[in-house]
């Protein structure tokens, strides 16, 4: 890099930094932090961070908005009043963790430390601190990205990779060399499948959107499968407008395609997987003709589709959560692998390419996990209810809320909440989140707002920092592999401090040998141990990119035995899973109708006639945050359901309508958005809507009540292989809010 990392310009400071959190962000984009007079004025995009070369969303370019916003956390406070009454006194740091570690050690001494849960949301900087925390106490009980319900975010995608082929594989973008597209053996995927997944607007998962479009300008032509005619989907070469929650059966119709039709890549096919003609037998069932009429796609597209993945060289898939979404999320997950392996695209250039050492993220999500006893590991919660994910360091959140509320087979009494607002966002069905809850015998919540989570169930609120107001390590998240550091720019506002330094100080309470270090800095440096470098030598360096090599599986790169091949039990790609197969699950792909459908549940229809999908993400917020920073609520002001013009006409609602989105689970008020874009079958509405301008006290609590559409969405709806949750294939009904009800 041409600078040091921080330097003067006239009466400025700028310091360059990367992009995490708090606020939240899934991923690392080099920034320019400009302070004066210790005021944060700009932020810029840094041109010379290879991520992101300068560009920035708005969520990061109105960050000052949010550091200085009046309503941040500023002091510890503790509960004056009920819970939920939203009386509030101020203590001191050393009160506050004094007395938090005291009720857990006697929480712990009287119930284990198992029954203490720590919470986190989506994937945010705070991860590993967090699991630190929780093993370091003596709690393996831990959940950690993503929403509470089904473990539906990312780690499906993992899990399935991990048992298909043992690794990770992203879309191929350049993204894993710091040279980016002048790399000389890189070269843009002609073809990329976007499918369920928006990534302009959410950059998922480490997985910058502005690359797909810097591969379009290079020639890569996109096929998107969306039932949201997005930007993407706008400028694809082919748009599936897919009914949502029956991509298992596109991805099944694909490969009927592909196979019968000889597109695949025989020789790779031959020497690299496992179980083709098993895959062959079963994909018979998926005809064109048929998966058209479980997924309204007309057939020639189907088809048109998959020869284009399959001829066009090289191809790669960029996949969202919108999989991840469905009741049983693994056979969808598994088919779309199977496209990626039968087609020769995996680990090439502008393929799929694999990160190699999966396990490499270990800092990342069970930091600690030694420090656990054998015994203490044991009482995970769900422990052998899921063998497929046993391996996985966060606990199945449904049946966390079961067992809250039931006591068995031991009772959970106390939480730790830590950025998450999850009875506002994370949850399906809130109320029973909501008296989950307010069971506990101590919630503590640490999070920059005063949330709806805080307000209706702490006991504790600490006020984190953001990101400019700290150091830290930026670990990336997905297929990255590129370590830097955050470097603080001010001083926090008034007592904040970083959830690191919280961790630490809150650890050394409860574990002092577990948390040896005198700061965050000689933390850091016991997190980069493995990178060779010292915290202080990487903010010289500024970032530091792993070794990254394509065609990995051939140069024996990928198993412990250093033997060609694929990290398996069987030493290839698996599409015939013995892995699945060992664990109950069935070995090969297959469609399963959503649990609530106009096919699977007709009766359910006649009430209910439109299939509901939930919370594609908007580019101002990143789920229930920022609805207070004003030039962001400007871009999207009010809670929106996407419906076709036709479906509006008939219920005489016009755009701009307030609307009723109900279900026989709930209801919730929204504004109508009429779009073309959309099938007359389907509304598609916004989550993590709660009003931070509204009364915070119960029964308001910010109007979480108001417009949630987590109301409508049922618990109890794991599948079998514990992964998934139908977050975007539920039915409702929509009718227009006559004035002044509600
Ligand atoms: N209906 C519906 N519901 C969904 C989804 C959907 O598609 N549809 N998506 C689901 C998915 S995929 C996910 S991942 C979950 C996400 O659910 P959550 O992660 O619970 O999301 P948020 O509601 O944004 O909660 C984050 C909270 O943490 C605070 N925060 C942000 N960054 C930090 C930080 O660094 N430190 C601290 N201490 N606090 C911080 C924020 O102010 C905010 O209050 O939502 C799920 N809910
Ligand atoms: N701005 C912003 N960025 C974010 C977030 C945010 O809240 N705001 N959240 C972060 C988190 S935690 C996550 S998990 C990621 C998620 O990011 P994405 O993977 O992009 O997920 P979504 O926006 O939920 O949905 C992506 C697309 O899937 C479509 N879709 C809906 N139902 C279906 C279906 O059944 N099948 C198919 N094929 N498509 C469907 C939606 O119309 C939408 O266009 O974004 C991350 N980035
Ligand atoms: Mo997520």
């Amino acid at each position: 890099m041409s600078n040091k990392w921080t330097w003067r310009e006239g009466d400025t400071q700028v310091v360059r930094s990367i992009a995490r959190t708090a606020p939240g962000c899934h991923n690392g984009c080099g920034v320019l932090l400009h302070v004066r007079d210790g005021r944060l004025v700009k932020v810029q995009g840094d041109p010379e961070f290879p991520l992101n070369r300068g560009r920035l969303c708005p969520r990061c370019a109105v960050l000052p908005e949010v550091v200085y916003h009046p309503g941040r956390l500023q002091y510890p406070v503790k509960r004056a009043g009920e819970r939920g009454e939203g009386k509030w006194q101020r203590i001191t740091w050393d009160e506050a963790l004094d007395a938090i570690a005291l009720r857990l050690e006697e929480i712990k001494a009287e119930s284990g430390a198992e029954s203490v849960v720590f919470c986190q949301g989506t994937g945010r900087d705070v991860i590993s601190y967090h699991s630190r925390l929780a093993y370091s106490f003596g709690s393996r009980n831990k959940l950690i990205f993503g929403p509470l319900h089904g473990n539906a975010c990312f780690f499906p995608k993992v899990t399935t990779m991990a048992a298909l082929f043992g690794d990770l594989a992203v879309a191929d973008c350049a993204q894993a060399y710091p040279e980016r597209y002048d790399y000389p053996e890189w070269q843009p995927p002609e073809c990329m499948i976007v499918w369920g997944n928006e990534p302009i607007v959410t950059s998922p998962d480490g997985f910058l959107g502005q690359w797909v479009v810097d591969c379009m300008k290079q020639g890569t032509e996109l096929v998107v499968v969306d039932p949201r005619k997005t930007w993407p989907a706008a400028k694809a070469g082919h748009w599936l407008q897919v009914r949502p929650g029956t991509d298992a059966a596109l991805a099944m119709g694909m490969l009927h395609v592909i196979i019968n039709e000889n597109l695949y890549d025989a020789a790779f096919v031959e020497q690299w997987t496992h179980g083709f003609d098993e895959l062959k037998d079963r994909v018979q069932a998926y005809p064109p003709q048929v998966v058209a009429e479980i997924t309204w796609i007309p057939r020639q597209q189907i088809v048109d589709a998959a020869r284009f993945y399959a001829t066009t060289k090289p191809a790669a898939i960029q996949w969202g959560v919108a999989l991840d979404h469905s009741k049983e999320c693994l056979p969808t997950l598994q088919a779309i692998t199977s496209l990626m392996a039968i087609t020769g695209n995996l680990d090439v250039p502008g393929g799929n390419i694999i990160r190699g050492q999966l396990f490499g993220m270990g800092h990342l999500f069970d930091w600690g996990l030694d420090l656990l006893s054998d015994e203490q590991k044991q009482k995970k919660i769900g422990l052998g209810r899921f063998p497929l994910i046993d391996w996985m360091e966060f606990i199945p959140g449904e049946m966390l809320i079961d067992q809250m509320l039931s006591g068995e087979p031991y009772p959970i009494r106390a939480a730790w909440l830590q950025s998450t607002n999850t009875f506002a966002c994370g949850v399906a069905d809130p109320r029973r989140t909501y008296d989950a809850f307010k069971k506990m015998d101590l919630n503590v919540v640490v999070d920059l707002f005063m949330t709806p989570t805080a307000m209706a169930f702490a006991d504790y609120v600490l006020p984190a920092a953001t990101y400019p107001e700290r150091d830290g390590v930026y670990l990336p998240l997905g297929g990255v592999t590129c370590t830097g550091t955050i470097n603080k720019a001010i001083e926090p506002l008034g007592e904040c401090r970083s959830d690191m330094e919280i961790n630490l100080e809150l650890g050394r309470r409860l574990n002092p040998e577990a948390w040896p270090w005198e700061n965050v800095g000689e933390m850091f440096d016991a997190m980069l141990k493995g990178t060779q470098v010292t915290f202080e030598e990487l903010r010289e360096l500024g970032y530091l990119f792993d070794r990254f090599e394509y065609r990995k599986h051939e140069k024996g790169q990928l198993r412990s035995d250093g033997k060609p091949g694929f990290d398996t039990p069987t030493g290839k790609i698996e599409l015939y899973s013995t892995v699945l197969e060992r664990c109950g699950l069935d070995p090969l792909p297959y469609f399963e109708e959503p649990p609530e459908s106009p096919v699977s549940t007709p009766d359910v229809a006649e009430e209910y006639p439109l299939v509901l999908t939930t919370g594609a993400r908007v580019r101002g917020y990143f789920h229930s945050e920022h609805r207070q920073i004003p030039s962001l609520r400007r871009m999207n002001p009010d809670p929106i359901t996407e419906i076709n013009p036709q479906t509006a006409a008939a219920l005489n609602i016009e755009d701009g309508d307030w609307i009723i989105v109900e279900n026989q689970y709930g209801r919730c008020r929204q504004r109508a958005k009429l779009t073309e874009g959309l099938d007359p079958r389907v509304v598609s509405a916004q989550h993590g809507w709660w009003f931070p301008e509204k009364a915070g006290p119960e029964p308001s609590l910010f109007g979480a009540w108001e417009s949630n559409i987590n109301l409508l969405l049922p618990s109890g709806w794991t599948g079998k292989s514990g992964l998934g949750y139908p977050f975007k294939t539920q039915m409702c009904r929509v009718r227009k809010l006559a004035e002044g009800t509600g």
